[in-house]
């Protein structure tokens, strides 16, 4: 079941732990007022407004375990929070969770950029894009790439291992850390802040806190993977005969184009159709309606690669191949950006039309065809007039199901509909040997479909690393795992 959205009245916090948390950060690093606290339990798409007593924000690693031990004394929870970008209800707190946000934006400084071992220190509370531009300004490129890219911050990435639109040939952010600082659930502070490629001492603790979605310590800061800034960059927007034709296009790029590849998106008419409607400053590429369309790109580090011919030769050949309709080829940067502007402008502009109930999924690429037609028969017998809306990152098998809410239904009437459309597309999804969270998390949104799905020894295996890490379950309780009783 999703999680309460009606703020119920908050345990009062302990006397004398506000002063004492005033000490540690100062005036600037405490919002205790509604006003300020709002925007801090009120996930993303405003669907759930979580309830919290205080929004804590440390300016420095120290402060984060002296926080963090301060509630450890005081049997008080921490929910780690980032950008609040978030699309799973895992960085908010609810009233049940008794606990305070330790929001990371304060710490937001670059420590240390070193272009000749490829690798940047940076902390928690930075940007994604700020991160992007620090790169490129040293001539490297950090290839993390969302469209939240404007508002998430690194230790949110990290903590919910983002995927993004370059994981073909970047891989998740899993793939892009090398090591990370952490304050561990009783305040101890982990210097993992390693920039190596190879340390094969031990266990990979690292790997246990991405993805940990703030269940098992904080993240105060990370060591990032760069790579050669990209020189060229050729950019498509393709038209397709049919969904069909859209892995074995992907085994064609991948052919003639290679590892250069790192973008390859699926677009549907009716998002086009609602960007063209509710977004600002776009066009429809081709002129005329298709189906199906894919966005790719590809890029390279040397400015007289021949990329242009190798992505021209590709087109032809998927033209003469009969597998796509049309194409149109980025003349310029402006028109590449053009093309991309309308694929980040999807999310914006399903909510513009109404409710949507989101399923990020992945099955293998091959099986995503038989999927969307799967799972479109089933949720349309279901419920007659709903409109299915897939789209994003096909070239890893990652399909964001959303359904949008039937035209003329309220939106409370359509949302009922969340758990029973869940299972629906979920079932299908499983059978398929898929999964039911591709990049964004599990949170609180999902606890219960993944708790349905997991195996029992998967959950168990995961309680018992929770156990030894966080004994009190004083980090961010009843997020990805069930709420097991406070120690
Ligand atoms: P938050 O939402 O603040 O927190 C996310 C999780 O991380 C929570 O569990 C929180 O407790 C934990 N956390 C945050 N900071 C820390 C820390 N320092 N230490 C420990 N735990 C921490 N996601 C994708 O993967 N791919 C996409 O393509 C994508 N596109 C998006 C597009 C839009 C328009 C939007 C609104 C969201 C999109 N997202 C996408 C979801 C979201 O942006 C990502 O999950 C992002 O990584 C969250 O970062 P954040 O800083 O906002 O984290
Ligand atoms: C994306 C955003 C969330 C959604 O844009 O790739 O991750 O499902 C998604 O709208
Ligand atoms: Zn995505």
């Amino acid at each position: 079941m999703a999680p309460s959205s009606t703020p119920v009245s908050l345990p009062a916090l302990p006397d004398g732990f506000l002063p004492a948390l005033k000490r540690i950060v100062g005036d600037r690093g405490l919002l205790t007022k509604a006003e300020g606290i709002l925007p801090h339990v009120t996930e993303q798409r405003g669907r759930f407004v979580g309830a919290t007593a205080c929004v804590v924000k440390p300016g420095t690693t120290g402060e984060v375990a002296q926080v963090i031990k301060l509630c450890q004394d005081h049997d008080i929870a921490i929910v780690p929070q980032g950008g609040n970008t978030g699309l799973v209800s895992a960085g908010i707190a609810f009233a049940e969770d008794r606990a305070i946000i330790l929001n990371l934006s304060r710490m937001n400084k670059v420590r240390n950029l070193d272009p000749l071992n490829n690798t940047m220190t940076v902390e928690a509370g930075c940007i994604l894009q700020n991160i992007q531009e620090a790169a490129a300004k040293a001539d490297r490129f950090f290839p993390l790439s969302l469209g939240s890219e404007g508002s998430c911050q690194i230790g949110g990435n990290i903590a919910s291992n983002a995927g993004g639109i370059n994981v073909i040939r970047y891989g998740n952010t899993r793939a892009l850390v090398l090591g990370l600082e952490v304050v561990t659930a009783d305040g101890e502070i982990w210097d993992g802040l390693r920039s190596l490629r190879k340390d094969n001492t031990g266990y990979d603790l690292k790997q246990l806190f991405i993805g940990s979605e703030g269940t098992l310590g904080v993240i105060t800061a990370a060591v990032l993977k760069l790579f050669p800034a990209m020189k060229e960059r050729s950019t498509a927007f393709i038209g397709l005969r049919q969904l069909d034709d859209a892995p074995p296009l992907l085994g064609l790029a991948q052919s003639l184009i290679g590892e250069a590849l790192n973008s390859f998106e699926l677009i549907p008419r009716i998002a086009l159709d609602f960007a063209l409607k509710h977004g600002q400053d776009i066009t429809d590429p081709l002129g005329q309606p298709y189906d199906w369309y894919i966005l790719l790109e590809a890029s390279a580090g040397t400015p007289q690669a021949n990329l242009p011919l190798l992505f021209e030769s590709f087109l032809e050949q998927a033209l003469e191949a009969g597998l796509i309709h049309d194409a149109a080829l980025a003349q310029n940067t402006a028109q590449a950006d053009s093309f991309w502007r309308l694929r980040e402008n999807i999310t914006l502009c399903q909510k513009a039309e109404g409710g949507s109930i989101k399923h990020d999924i992945a099955v293998p690429l091959s099986a995503i065809p038989a999927f969307i037609s799967k799972a479109n028969a089933a949720v349309e017998s279901y419920l007659p007039g709903i409109r299915p809306y897939p789209f994003g990152h096909i070239g890893d098998g990652n399909i964001h199901y959303n359904l949008s809410q039937p035209p003329g239904m309220d939106i409370n009437d359509y949302l009922a509909h969340w758990d029973r459309l869940n299972r629906i597309v979920h079932d299908i999804v499983v059978d398929m040997g898929g999964s039911i969270s591709a990049e964004h998390g599990i949170g609180r949104v999902k606890l219960e479909e993944n708790l349905h799905y997991k195996s029992p020894l998967e959950i168990r295996m995961m309680q018992q690393i929770k156990q030894s890490l966080d004994p009190k379950n004083l980090m961010n309780p009843g997020k990805l795992l069930p709420v097991s009783p406070r120690s």
